[in-house]
């Protein structure tokens, strides 16, 4: 642990990288995966389960935050870590996103955007200096700059406005946020699936100097082979002594592939949320528990699992639990799921340090295609 925000490469195998980042809360193997606490919470877990699943880092977000609890009443009950229980770091995402994608009404300026709340419809306004002032009011160590992600498809003109708006307030943001040597601002790399405009966002933000960099505007709508072209284009012109962030992303095939590419972090909801619906992932694929084909079926979901989850209740008890949409069977599934993710992530760290990350994808999916489940 240190009192400055550090990242260190520890081995590189291809374009894989095994990291480190460090700062005043804890340290972040990497690659990493950072399940998402939305709203202070992730969804049907206890913090100490989280963490005993192996997460260094959880997500959280500020346009759910500023509008419920408020973000100037998290400050004054002394910050997301405290009123959450969770003391290792928290990377907020700055609104943008969750604006565009959840929020009513909304108008999107050079000043920022102004919104209808989706909770009771009151509008807000939120600017690049004020999403930076509300991640500071939550206590987020790792603040994410204000960008505009465009779903895909979409006009090249759409995607260039967006780009260039973006990376001027990346500019705001680390203006904004100034100096704090224990926490970190990142900039979001936007531009579509234009190859051209990637470059440019990614040249932009790399002389902004920022402690880290995130790649947004991907898993949008576009082919897994767009996104992963479009990382081929980004990652190299990103500086190889920061850490990469690949937003909102995504299946383990997706992160596998990602990893290959350079991308050192990730969050998405699919590990908690498909958990709510049954939908379990284990090393040998996919299953979804809601099936009649589970109803009599003895077996757990994985009995060489690291989680109780994994190896301790039938699979005919889970299909019980999600069937008559019982809460233990969300808790269940979304811990097997995590579980697994993490356990994903340790493997994928493991066999970078060991120079055999390739042979590791390769044995990973070949688990997946047998699909003997
Ligand atoms: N920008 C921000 N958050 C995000 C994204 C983005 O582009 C995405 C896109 N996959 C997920 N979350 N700020």
């Amino acid at each position: 642990m240190t009192e400055t925000f550090e990242f260190k490469l520890i081995a590189t195998d291809g374009q894989a990288r095994r990291g480190e980042i460090s700062m005043p809360r804890g340290s972040i193997r990497t690659p990493a995966f950072m399940p998402v606490g939305t709203g202070g919470t992730v969804k049907a877990m206890y913090m100490d389960q989280v963490r005993g699943t192996g997460a260094d880092i959880i997500l959280g977000n500020t346009y759910h935050l500023m509008l419920r609890p408020g973000a100037e009443r998290m400050a004054r009950l002394g910050g997301l870590h405290r009123f959450a229980g969770w003391n290792r770091p928290i990377l907020t995402d700055s609104g943008g996103f969750q604006v565009m994608s959840l929020s009513g009404l909304r108008k999107l300026t050079e000043q920022g955007v102004t919104f209808q709340s989706h909770i009771d419809g009151s509008r807000h306004e939120m600017s690049p200096e004020r999403s930076i002032e509300i991640q500071g009011l939550l206590g987020s160590d790792i603040q994410m700059q204000l960008d505009e992600c465009v779903r895909l498809p979409a006009t090249p003109t759409e995607i260039e406005r967006a780009m260039e708006m973006s990376l001027r307030w990346a500019e705001r943001c680390r203006v904004a946020f100034g100096e704090q040597p224990g926490k970190a601002m990142f900039g979001i790399v936007q531009g579509g699936d234009i190859p051209t405009l990637r470059e440019r966002s990614a040249h932009g933000l790399k002389a902004l100097d920022l402690k880290g960099y995130a790649v947004g505007g991907l898993a949008v709508g576009e082919p897994q082979e767009v996104m992963l072209d479009m990382l081929d284009v980004t990652c190299p012109i990103l500086p190889s002594e920061k850490p990469r962030y690949l937003m909102g992303v995504g299946t383990p095939d997706d992160l596998l592939k990602s990893v290959g590419r350079g991308i050192d972090m990730f969050d998405c909801v699919m590990p908690t949320r498909a958990g709510r619906h049954g939908l379990a992932f284990t090393r040998h694929g996919k299953i979804n528990l809601k099936n009649a084909r589970h109803a009599e079926d003895h077996r757990p979901l994985d009995e060489e699992s690291s989680c109780p989850a994994a190896r301790d209740y039938s699979r005919a008890y889970l299909h019980h639990l999600v069937r008559s949409n019982e809460i233990l069977g969300m808790m269940l599934v979304t811990w097997n799921n995590l579980s697994y993710y993490q356990d994903l992530m340790s493997g994928i760290r493991a066999s970078i340090e060991a120079q055999r990350f390739a042979d590791f994808s390769a044995e990973t999916q070949e688990m997946w295609a047998r699909g003997d489940i």
